[in-house]
Order: C-alpha cells, then sequence, then structure tokens
C-alpha cells in the first residue's frame, strides 16, 4: 500500500459526514421537545462537572476535542459508536421480529441489485475465507415474503470499508438481493476483519486518553425491507470472534451471533440465517 493510499481519520470521517449529509431528515421537532431534551442533557452534564469538580484545565481540553471531533469528521463515528446503540434499543422495543442493531457510519444506499442471489462486487484477489450467507424473509405470521429487499455492507479482511478508505472498488463487498419466490435469498462473499476505530482523529485520541481498546468485532451490516413492513437495520457477528464480548460500541446481542460450518463441497464457511419482518 503506497503512502497516499493509507487509510486516515479524516479520510474516512469527512466521507461519513458527507454521505450523512445526503439523507433525507424528518420534519422539525416540537420546541417543547427541544427544550426538554436538551434541558436534561445540559443538566446531566452540570451535574457530572459538581460531582467530580471538574477544572479549567478539563473543560479547555474538551473544548479542544470537541473542535478536533469536528475538523475530523468523526461526529458519525462518535456518536454510532458510543450513542447510537440506545436508540436502536427504545426504537425496537416493541418488535416482535428479528433484533436489529445499529447502521454505523458506513452505510451507503443503491448498492448493485442481484435476483435471489449473487456473489457481493469483490476484488479478483479479496482476501478472506469465503462465506456462504444465506436465508429466508418472512413476515411474522410465517408468509414468506418475495421480493424483499437484502442489503448487505461490509469490512473486507483489512477491517476496511469501500467509499470511506482509499484505493477500494466503489461498491466493493456491498450489495442488494431481491428475495425469490419462497423468500429465499444467497450472498457469497468473504468473511470480514475486526474493525478497529481510526487511531489518528478525535476518537482515538478519546480512546487512547482513557486506556479503553479501539475495537468493534468483525460484523456483516443488513438492511431488510418490504413493502408494508417495518424496515429492519441489523448486524450478525461470529461466534468467537474476537471482541464479540466486549464490542467497543455495545451492539451486540446473542440472538445476532453466527455459528458458521464448513461449506458442503465448497471452500470456506457457510451459515444460514432468517429475517422476520413486523407489519409496518
Ligand atoms: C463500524 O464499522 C460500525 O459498524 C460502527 C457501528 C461504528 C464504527 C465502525
Ligand atoms: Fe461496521
Amino acid at each position: 500500500m503506497t503512502e497516499q493510499l493509507a487509510p486516515t481519520a479524516a479520510g474516512s470521517g469527512n466521507s461519513a459526514t458527507e454521505q450523512f449529509r445526503q439523507k433525507q431528515l424528518a420534519a422539525d421537532t416540537p420546541p417543547e421537545r427541544v427544550d426538554q431534551l436538551a434541558t436534561e442533557v445540559i443538566t446531566a452534564v452540570h451535574e457530572v462537572i459538581r460531582k467530580h469538580k471538574v477544572t479549567y484545565d478539563e473543560y479547555d481540553a474538551l473544548k479542544s476535542w470537541l473542535i478536533r471531533v469536528g475538523e475530523d469528521g468523526e461526529w458519525p463515528l462518535f456518536l454510532d459508536v458510543w450513542i447510537e446503540h440506545v436508540v436502536e434499543e427504545v426504537a425496537n422495543e416493541n418488535r416482535e421480529g428479528t433484533k436489529g442493531s445499529i447502521e454505523g457510519p458506513y452505510y451507503v444506499p443503491d448498492s448493485p441489485e442481484f435476483r435471489a442471489e449473487t456473489t457481493l462486487p469483490m476484488r479478483d484477489d479479496e482476501a478472506g475465507t469465503p462465506l456462504l450467507f444465506q436465508g429466508r424473509v418472512s413476515a411474522v405470521d410465517g408468509t414468506p415474503l418475495q421480493d424483499a429487499r437484502v442489503e448487505m455492507w461490509h469490512a473486507d479482511d483489512h477491517g476496511l470499508y469501500s467509499q470511506y478508505a482509499p484505493g477500494i472498488p466503489e461498491w466493493n463487498l456491498r450489495g442488494t438481493v431481491l428475495t425469490g419466490d419462497d423468500g429465499g435469498f444467497k450472498f457469497r462473499t468473504i468473511q470480514p476483519a475486526p474493525y478497529q476505530i481510526p487511531t489518528d482523529g478525535a476518537c482515538g485520541k478519546l480512546i487512547a486518553a482513557a486506556g479503553w481498546h479501539a475495537w468493534r468485532p468483525a460484523h456483516l451490516h443488513l438492511k431488510v425491507s418490504a413493502p408494508g413492513y417495518q424496515l429492519i437495520t441489523s448486524q450478525l457477528y461470529f461466534e468467537g470472534g474476537e471482541y464479540v464480548e466486549n464490542d467497543i460500541a455495545q451492539a451486540v446481542k446473542p440472538e445476532l451471533i453466527l455459528r458458521p460450518t464448513p461449506a458442503t463441497g465448497g471452500t470456506g464457511n457457510e451459515v444460514t440465517y432468517d429475517f422476520v419482518l413486523d407489519p409496518a
């Protein structure tokens, strides 16, 4: 890898910020609710300052760090690693179907579409253990859902995402499969590596200063949707994988852990996982 192609915190952070800016945002939050939420967050900060007798030096360190988060484009990374899991928990607490997990900063909509099965777009020499990932999409009442959209995106064998790290083809390890008449889908891909939060940006500085580790376990990202049903955003992990028990983003749930087995008649592993969608 040449020096110019080395991934940087600001490179992936600014791409994530730009991608988020494209997102369609909901209408304004009513002023009473902004008042309540903002007041309670600010008051919670005051309480921490009083409790721990925060000094001016610490206040200035915070100010300078917050400025740096913006300069590095790391607000999406910071929020998705340390905050989003609770938003997801609250958003989906009444759902009966498949468990969700956080979206994270590296989703891109409109990935290449395939019918019923595909090999994800990848490089000729794509590193990593081959993985056949297959399953069915159905409704909570058991009806198979044909033409459901199963979007998958994940990091490569170095923990890097296309469109956020330099030198990777645009749609590498990103794709959408529309389910067949039995609700079935099949992806051929490679198993991703664990993801390390960039160490050269503001989030990396916080992690180092606090003495935390910087890792997420290897994971597949998915969005599953069908007209008339609630979209599921989820992530799937690999049993026994590093950091499955101590994800920095706290986004692992027992229901989201895959147990792949050696592929029958092929190389690599295979695993089946079904999705169950709640009505809208
Ligand atoms: C990731 O790959 C991710 O999925 C999340 C949630 C945060 C940072 C990097
Ligand atoms: Fe991820």
